[in-house]
């Protein structure tokens, strides 16, 4: 297709992304061109319901006003220094995300995978200076079912074989045990496990809740052992199950935290690690870096999406919309679901065999003016804007209604 050709409809684009684009994905037909609050809009004018946020990264809801005016005044003063001088912005952003989360010391990074490969080598580090583990020895245990992105230290860990087949050699290291088996964790540690990586809830793994106590019990067993408790939080933190982080359902508070996503409100990719002095303090000069973890106009957008999720009171908002939600799902009557389950506004609608798949669910659901992602085949999982009124909320679950009802 020459550079001539405009590409208007969003049939175009599609071909335009079909004849240039690598095929990582298989997305819904629908061709954004305008987001606003809960809302998106396709190139022909057309308005849905965006129930998957990117995937919790934006809590804050689409072009969120106080965010981009963040932006746009950083962006006219000082994009990137690098970190081999300071910025004016870094400072700030480590004081409002320490305060935020509670933790002595952050580490930021860009993506969320490059924060779990951090937290990784944190961890490792962390076992051969202060653990005392033999060098190279160094053991993290993992979940079945996990998603911690997709470099290929992290599909190392991944029991979903297609995230890892056929990109081998792997790395090693790491054990993998079931999620939410408190006693298999425990029979899983060595002298030489290091730390426990574990998502509070595994969003992409079909919105798994653990059993209750499940966390508090890990964590407990973590200390007891001198292994570090490494909540990846970049999916379910910042408000999105109702409490500032997911952890905090459970008066967890882990050793390493991980978050990204929706630090920057989906306008920037930011992502961080937090710990106290005795664990990120191990870090010297030298050892860990990244050319834009860090960077002024970064910091600047992740300081405004904290300010709108403490000030706009999210985590609260969620925990409300979110009961709600769940309990009028329970209400519908259906002959396809076969569990409704969540926590805050991460709920999944897990679907019987005969359902057909979640997939033709969500393409129903996108005819009625609503986006969501199906996920492991069966789930569908609705993860709106925690900024979502109780209106939206009803509209939503009328037209939900509708499609769990259809043929
Ligand atoms: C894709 C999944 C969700 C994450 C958790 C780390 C990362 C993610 C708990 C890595 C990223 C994204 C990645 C995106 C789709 C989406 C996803 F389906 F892949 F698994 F949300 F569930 N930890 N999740 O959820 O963060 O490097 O992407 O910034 O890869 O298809 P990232």
């Amino acid at each position: 297709m020459n550079a001539s050709v405009v590409a208007s409809t969003s049939a175009d684009l599609i071909a335009l992304e079909q004849c240039y684009g690598a095929r990582n994905y298989h997305p819904l037909e629908v061709v954004i061109s305008r987001g606003e609050g809960v809302w998106v809009y396709d190139v022909e004018g057309r308005r849905y319901l965006d129930c998957l946020s990117a995937y919790s990264a934006l809590n804050q809801g689409h072009c969120h006003p106080r965010i981009r005016q963040a932006l746009i005044e950083q962006a006219q003063r000082l994009t990137l220094t690098s970190r081999a001088f300071y910025n004016d912005q870094l400072g700030l952003f480590y004081r409002d995300l320490c305060q935020f989360s509670g933790y002595d010391m952050a580490l930021p990074m860009n993506s969320g995978a490059e924060a779990v490969e951090t937290a990784i080598k944190v961890a490792r580090k962390w076992g051969y200076e202060v653990k005392g583990v033999p060098l190279n020895q160094a053991e993290i245990i993992v979940c079945a079912g996990n998603f911690h992105g997709r470099t290929i230290t992290v599909v190392s860990f991944s029991t979903e074989r297609q995230y890892k087949e056929k990109f081998g050699p792997l790395t090693p290291g790491f054990v993998i045990i079931p999620y939410g088996d408190a006693a298999a964790l425990e029979a899983a540690i060595t002298p030489n496990t290091v730390a426990f990586l574990v998502e509070p809830i595994q969003g992409e793994g079909g919105v798994i809740v653990p059993p209750p106590g499940y966390l508090r019990a890990a964590a407990d067993i973590c200390r007891r052992h001198n292994v570090l408790f490494m909540a990846d939080e970049i999916q379910t933190g910042l408000g999105r199950t109702g409490t500032r982080f997911a952890c905090d359902h459970e008066d967890v508070r882990p050793d390493v935290l991980i978050l990204g996503k929706a630090l920057s409100g989906g306008f920037y990719p930011v992502s961080a690690v937090l710990a106290d002095r005795p664990v990120l303090g191990v870090l010297q000069p030298g050892d860990h870096g990244s050319t834009f973890g860090g960077n002024p106009l970064g910091a600047a957008v992740a300081r405004a999406a904290l300010a709108v999720i403490r000030d706009e009171n999210l985590a609260a908002n969620a925990a409300q919309q979110g009961a709600y939600w769940l309990e009028r799902l329970h209400e519908i009557p259906s002959p396809y679901v076969r569990e409704v389950r969540g926590r805050g506004l991460l709920i999944g609608i897990d679907l019987k065999p005969e359902a057909g798949g979640a997939r033709r669910f969500c393409e129903a659901l996108m005819r009625e003016g609503i986006l969501a992602k199906d996920t492991r085949e069966t789930v569908i999982r609705l993860a709106p804007p925690l900024i979502i009124t109780r209106s939206e909320v009803d509209w939503a679950l009328e037209r939900i209604a509708r499609v769990l009802r259809m043929s």
